[in-house]
């Protein structure tokens, strides 16, 4: 009696559980009189339990499942060379713990060009298609540790605790593999960009791409390969 009562103010509760857990929930259940106090008790903490897990997930899904790799396990170009990094580089692919292909599917190539500033950092621009407008995207890049690796310069503009960026692998005329991960409220976040000179690049490096993303801990649903676009990405030498 008392359960047909309280039971289903609980079940209400379920409303804002993820539909997999809703239908996990035995929807009979309420309809059983169970009259012993101690069982009801029982069923009651089972509910709120259930309740409480559904909203732990609810809030994973918010942050990355797969881990950004540690640090000694992200290769690095040995020797690089910094003037020949410079110029612009197409993203032909990208992957990360933060990208979905069923929510990132309608990626557009953009650009990324690479200018040594007297200081030896960069001065990195992007440039993008967004809707229908041209975006560029500014930022600089220091040096930090070996060359071939930076952070973020005036870290302190942008709400992040920690940027680092590592090239991992490039012949300069063709392509390159760079490795970044961002710290945003003690969550790390870490992406790899495929690089091209130019929009295409041979199914080698592509697949070479994949196969590193993989061993980095990330799915097939974790790397896109962004639509060419012609427009606002192309920049004269
Ligand atoms: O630079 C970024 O925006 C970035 C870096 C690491 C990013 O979007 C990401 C990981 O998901």
């Amino acid at each position: 009696m008392l359960s047909v009562r309280r039971v289903p103010s609980l079940l209400d509760l379920s409303v804002a559980l993820p539909p997999f857990l809703v239908d996990l929930i035995p929807h009979h259940l309420p309809r059983l009189t169970i009259t012993h106090p101690h069982k009801r008790m029982a069923v009651r903490l089972l509910w709120m339990g259930l309740a409480l897990l559904g909203i732990a997930q609810v809030q994973a899904q918010a942050r990355p499942q797969i881990p950004a790799p540690s640090l000694h396990r992200v290769p690095q170009q040995i020797n690089f060379l910094p003037e020949e990094f410079q110029g612009t580089w197409y993203v032909v692919g990208l992957s990360g713990n933060a990208f979905r292909r069923a929510n990132d599917a309608q990626s557009k190539m953009y650009t990324t060009t690479y200018e040594l500033q007297g200081d030896n950092s960069y001065k990195v621009t992007s440039r993008l298609l967004r809707g229908d407008r041209c975006d560029t995207f500014v930022r600089t890049f220091v040096q930090k540790g070996q060359p071939g690796q930076f952070t973020l310069g005036n870290i302190e503009n942008y709400q992040l605790q920690d940027y680092l960026v590592r090239v991992m692998r490039t012949n300069y005329n063709e392509y390159a593999l760079v490795y970044f991960k961002k710290t945003v409220d003690g969550t790390d976040y870490f992406k790899i960009t495929l690089y091209g000179r130019r929009e295409d690049l041979r199914p080698e490096l592509k697949d070479g791409f994949v196969r590193l993303s993989k061993s980095m801990g990330l799915t097939s649903d974790n790397i896109i390969f962004p639509a060419k676009v012609e427009e606002c990405i192309h920049v004269q030498a």
